[in-house]
């Protein structure tokens, strides 16, 4: 099977987690960013994640590509658990999400940003919802102030290195996503069960974090 995606997407990450958790392997195909034809031509439109099954057919959407691989050997790992505090602290914190990781995502080493039109695209394209990058930059300790504090609230909540709420759910596909995201900005704190947390994931999900290239 193939996985067509970006690196820094975070729906494109819940898609891969599932492949890493099950051990079944998936080819990563990284499509550039401005590239309209390639996902049109099997989904219909410009989007990703977009799984290619072995039988040459296109599985577009994030959570219903996690759930068919989970299904698919008979022993599904997802649980129904659920915290509806984590989807609340998830939706408040996604805009401030997006102006921290938005403006960093272009500069950061990704394969769909390997041409200069490709990097130009997503930066017009994000611009365009949240303002002037250079703009948003200028804004960081605040931003880091506030998101550090909301870590601190997340960091209650987390039962398990393995599963935020004790054994897999959704909820991880979630939150792993805004924490891989999040790894690209520099000067983050992360709180000792946050930080468990999201190396257990990276390293379990075989999704690496950005760590190491985080701006
Ligand atoms: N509901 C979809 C959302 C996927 C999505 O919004 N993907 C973004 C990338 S992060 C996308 O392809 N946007 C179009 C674009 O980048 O031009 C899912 O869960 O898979």
């Amino acid at each position: 099977m193939k996985l067509h995606q970006y690196d820094h997407c975070p729906f494109c990450v819940k898609a891969r987690m599932i492949f890493g958790l099950k051990g079944i392997p998936v080819t990563l195909n990284i499509l550039l960013n401005d590239d309209v034809d390639t996902p049109t031509a099997m989904i219909g439109k410009k989007m990703v994640p977009i799984l290619e099954k072995e039988d040459g057919s296109f599985m577009p959407e994030s959570m219903d590509i996690v759930h068919w691989i989970d299904r698919l050997d008979g022993q599904p790992l997802i649980s129904q658990r659920h915290n509806q505090e984590l989807s609340k602290w998830l939706d408040d914190n996604h805009f401030l999400v997006n102006q921290l990781v938005m403006p960093r995502t272009p500069h950061l080493p990704f394969a769909e940003f390997a041409t200069e039109s490709a990097r130009a695209y997503y930066t017009n394209a994000k611009q365009n919802i949240l303002g002037d990058f250079k703009e948003l930059l200028t804004q960081t300790d605040d931003y880091l102030e506030r998101i550090n504090k909301a870590l601190v609230q997340l960091n209650s909540w987390i039962a398990c290195e393995r599963g935020v709420n004790g054994e897999l759910s959704e909820d991880d596909f979630h939150l792993f996503a805004t924490l891989r995201s999040l790894s690209g900005v520099k000067g983050i704190v992360y709180p000792e069960k946050v930080e468990t947390y999201r190396q257990k994931m990276a390293s379990l999900c075989d999704v690496p974090l950005m760590d190491e290239y985080a701006i």
